[in-house]
Formats: C-alpha cells, structure tokens, sequence
C-alpha cells in the first residue's frame, strides 16, 4: 500500500524513528556476517529504526572513532561488539555524560561497567566443554594421549580468551600436551597460515588440533590436507572447532570437523528487547546469554558435564543444517 509506505517513510524522516549507532567488530568470519545480517534484519526502517551501521574492520582504534561518532550524531542507542574487551571506560563515561544508554553485545568488556546490557555466550564455557567433549571422546576412543595444537581467535577479543581459558584448564586438569597455541586472527586466510606453519614445525607431534572459530578450521583443514595430515573421524587428527556456523556444521556431517561448539550470532532479537524495556522506561538485566548447542558427528557419546552441569551433544542431521 503505497500510501502507508509514504507515512511510514515521513515518520522516519520526521525523525519519530528510533536512532541506533553500531559498532560492529568487522567481517572476518561466517559468525561476524550472520551477527551483522542479524542486526540490520531487526533494526530494520520498517521496524522503525534508523540504523547507522560501522564495520570497524578489527581496528580498536575505528572502533573507538565510529562510538564518538555516534555521540557526536546524538543518536539514541549505541550498540558495540567490543573487538579487544579493554581499553573502554573513557569513551563509555562520555556516552554516560552524553546521556546514550550503551548495549554491548558478544564480546565482554572487562574494565568498565558503564553500559546498560550486555548480550552474549559464555566464551569460557565453551572453552570447557570443548575439553570435556574431548576428554570423553579420547576415552571412548582408548586415545592414551593428547598432543593439541590451538589456533585462538584474535588477541586480546573476550572470545578468544574464554575459549583458550576454558580449553586450557581441563588439559592442565587432564595433564594434557599443548604443543603450540597461536592467534589464526578469526580468519581462515589466519587458520590456514597458522595450520601450514604447525604441520611444519610438528610433523607427526600432534593428534588433535582446536580452531577456535569455524573459518579458522575451514583454513586448518586446507593446510592439513596439502600437508598430507588426515584429519576428522576417520582421520589422525581429531578437529576441533567453535560457532557451529552452517558451513561448520556441514564439515561435522561429513565427518571432517569432530566437535563444534555452537556460538550463537543472533543477539539482535534480545537487544531489541532491552531497547524496548528502556523505552518503556524498565530496567533491563545487565547480563543476557544465549542458548548454544555442542555438535557432534559421532553418536558414541549423548552428553557430557560441563562446570558440574549435564549438556546434551547434539548429532548432525540434514534436519539441523
Ligand atoms: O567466534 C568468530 C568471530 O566474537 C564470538 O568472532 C565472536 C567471534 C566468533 O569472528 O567467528
């Protein structure tokens, strides 16, 4: 009806629509594109946001630029994925001052509190329950010994500290081999760089290999294979990944990835959610979290227990992807 597209369009111009600055990390990876598709769907015009959209392309420096950007535009929200989790109280005591109520969503910031909500998944957590997956599968498997290599996401992201944390307190626990753990910077050009170095370097020295993102593993996998590594069920080498993107979870089908970790992107339902209650003039929760699933190729394991609490592993089906 192009009479009511035409009040909807003067409504937004008349500026009736709700104004959010985001500050997206980049475009690095399959995760980061479903994350910002997720965000532009929801804080579409025809749902009465006007939406000013940064990819900051993993520069902390841009990142801080676009946020007093926002500020300086006077907009109403500001939205940020924090690329590195310090280095932030300065600028989010200026959107206190400028009175922009601040949503942090994915990545945590961890040196300063002055943001309304934060929107995410416990990176630590899958750090864990990747090494319980692996402790049970190696026992399963009558696997005696670990000698992992880890590709860890970008340096100094919340989410590649939670998952290497995670990860390496049950290989402390277990007395596992770290042989090597480098940063693949999210990036499958990164995965396969760090993955054609490692193959180098520890030729028959390793049987398992942890990307810590999907893209990462897509790049490891290629590596591996012009090494002339096997890797996957049927492989030497058990690989590990994070995301359960849909190309992720079509290498676990195939039975190329074993395990992967399912870090949800689509925060931007629950964002809109506190938008809504602070326009209603509520006190939204201050820690929101996701709910993520551990996907598996093999049925030889239903669950396993992370942080004292039974997850079930879920198999891969054409149903799923
Ligand atoms: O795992 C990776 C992306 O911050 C959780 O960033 C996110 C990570 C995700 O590039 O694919």
């Amino acid at each position: 009806d192009e009479a009511a597209d035409a009040t909807a369009d003067t409504a937004a111009a008349d500026g009736d629509a709700i104004t959010i600055g985001f500050a997206q990390v980049g475009h690095e990876s399959d995760w980061r594109t479903a994350s910002t598709k997720s965000c532009q769907d929801v804080f579409s015009a025809a749902n009465g946001y006007d939406l000013q959209f940064v990819d900051c392309d993993n520069d902390s420096a841009t990142q801080l630029e676009a946020v007093r950007g926002f500020i300086e535009q006077d907009v109403d929200y500001i939205i940020i994925d924090p690329i590195v989790s310090t280095g932030w109280d300065t600028v989010l005591t200026e959107c206190e001052d400028a009175g922009i109520p601040v949503i942090v969503i994915d990545r945590t910031i961890d040196d300063s509190d002055k943001y309304v909500s934060w929107v995410g998944s416990n990176f630590k957590t899958e750090g864990l329950a990747a090494g319980e997956w692996l402790k049970a599968y190696a026992e399963a498997k009558g696997i005696e010994e670990i000698n992992a290599l880890v590709i860890e996401g970008s340096t100094g992201a919340s989410a590649a500290i939670g998952r290497t944390e995670g990860f390496k307190e049950i290989a402390d626990r277990e007395g596992w081999n770290i042989v090597d753990s480098q940063s693949g910077d999210f990036t499958q050009d990164g995965g396969q760089e760090v993955m054609e170095s490692y193959c180098k370097s520890y030729e028959g020295k390793f049987n398992v290999v942890i990307c810590q993102n999907d893209n990462e593993a897509f790049g490891a996998m290629d590596a591996m294979k012009a090494a002339g590594v096997s890797y996957g069920v049927d492989g030497d080498v058990i690989l590990v990944s994070f995301d359960a993107c849909t190309a992720g979870l079509e290498y676990v089908q195939k039975g190329e990835i074993n395990a992967d970790f399912e870090c949800n992107p689509l925060a931007a339902p629950f964002v809109e959610q506190v938008i809504k209650q602070l326009q209603a003039g509520e006190t939204p929760e201050k820690e929101v979290y996701m709910e993520e699933h551990w996907y598996v190729n093999e049925d030889i394991l239903s669950e396993i227990t992370v942080d004292g609490e039974a997850q079930p592993l879920t198999v891969v089906t054409d149903d799923i992807i």
